[in-house]
């Protein structure tokens, strides 16, 4: 395989608008959708972030929607997947609900974990999101173990594991990979290689850019695509998800190459942590996946910028709606605490 990204890693490539190629652009006018609204909540927290009102870590992943849409259009309920600490975009991607989200991030108890867990706890098993999970690799394993779990109920599911390159370098990682192979396990592992873990660049902690030569190390199927074209994101998994659906799919590693706009954590956009930021930023903007996207829906005659502006309308009145409710909520009381500590 090409053991470097090339013009993938490039923040000044891959800004025109996407191509649909066979694909039909009308089921991208819901992903636009979807992008939009994740973009329009990560902003509402980081601007509580900014004040204070939010007192939890928050991780966003503002420039990466298309990678977790992109996923997630092939996903269902009764799927299993599993996040890290930064899953706010998995969590909408899969349908999750932005009242338990905004809630959660507030610490109410009529957020998605009662207010115990803030942004990197989140879950909406309703939807087949079942969980985050910020040890850095820890939820690698747990979603082999739903893809085992999904091999023996043979109904078609799949264990989905959304993970940065960071997590790459875990042990888990490498064992998680191992034996899905080896069971042939309906296992998707998306890597978002946004090229950072905290604040240090890929070149600096690895010999090679690109995360799935271990896939090619683990004798698996993969493809490495532009993390802000949803198109490719989705085609990508096309064959792999008919597999997975007829019963027959094995692992498939898909790594989106992709680029988060603000810093590790928390509001700032970190150009002071890292000279490739410094460098970078401005041109990663330029490759926005959602700007891309509403430009060839238009292009091919299926989303007016009409169209489009009202659709980014009616998300913003729907995030300022939710985020008052969430403001309106109880905290959870402090007995809570003990009480939930164990399952009973
Ligand atoms: C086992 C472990 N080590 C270190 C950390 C601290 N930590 C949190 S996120 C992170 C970087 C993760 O980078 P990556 O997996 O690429 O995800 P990204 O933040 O880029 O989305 C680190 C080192 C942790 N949470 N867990």
């Amino acid at each position: 395989m090409n053991q470097s990204l090339t013009s993938l890693a490039d923040a000044k490539a891959h800004h025109e608008p996407i191509a649909f190629g066979d694909a039909d652009p009308v089921p991208f006018v819901q992903a636009l959708h979807r992008m939009v609204r994740i973009r329009r909540a990560e902003e509402r927290i980081a601007e509580n972030v900014a004040t204070g009102v939010i007192k939890c870590p928050c991780h966003l992943a503002i420039g990466q929607e298309a990678a977790a849409v992109g996923v997630a259009m092939h996903l269902r309920s009764t799927d299993r997947a599993f996040g890290a600490h930064r899953s706010h975009a998995h969590f909408l991607a899969m349908g999750g609900s932005l009242d338990g989200l905004f809630a959660e991030v507030l610490g109410r108890d009529t957020g998605v974990s009662r207010g115990m867990g803030g942004s990197m706890h989140l879950a909406a098993k309703e939807v087949g999101f079942y969980g985050s999970v910020p040890i850095v690799g820890a939820s690698i394993p747990i979603a082999v173990g739903a893809g085992l779990a999904a091999q023996m109920d043979k109904k078609g599911d799949v264990g989905v594991s959304f993970f940065g390159d960071g997590a790459a370098e875990e042990g888990s990682f490498h064992e998680s990979m191992n034996l899905a192979s080896v069971m042939n396990l309906p296992v998707l592992f998306v890597c978002e290689n946004n090229m950072f873990a905290s604040h240090l660049h890929i070149s600096l902690r690895q010999p090679k850019n690109v995360v799935a030569r271990y896939a090619v190390a683990h004798a698996m199927p993969h493809a490495t695509v532009d993390g802000n074209d949803v198109v490719a994101v989705w085609s990508a998994l096309n064959a792999a998800a008919a597999a997975w659906r007829a019963g027959t799919g094995g692992p498939f590693f898909l790594e989106a190459v992709t680029y988060r706009w603000l810093g590790h954590v928390g509001h700032r956009d970190d150009q002071d942590v890292g000279v490739a930021r410094k460098d970078d930023l401005s041109d990663w903007k330029g490759r926005d996946p959602v700007r891309r996207l509403a430009e060839s829906l238009a292009t091919v005659g299926v989303l007016s910028p009409k169209e489009f502006a009202a659709m980014e309308s009616a998300i913003s009145d729907e995030v300022s709606t939710s985020w008052a409710k969430a403001l309106t909520q109880p905290f959870p009381e402090p007995n809570a605490l003990l009480n939930r500590v164990w399952a009973k």
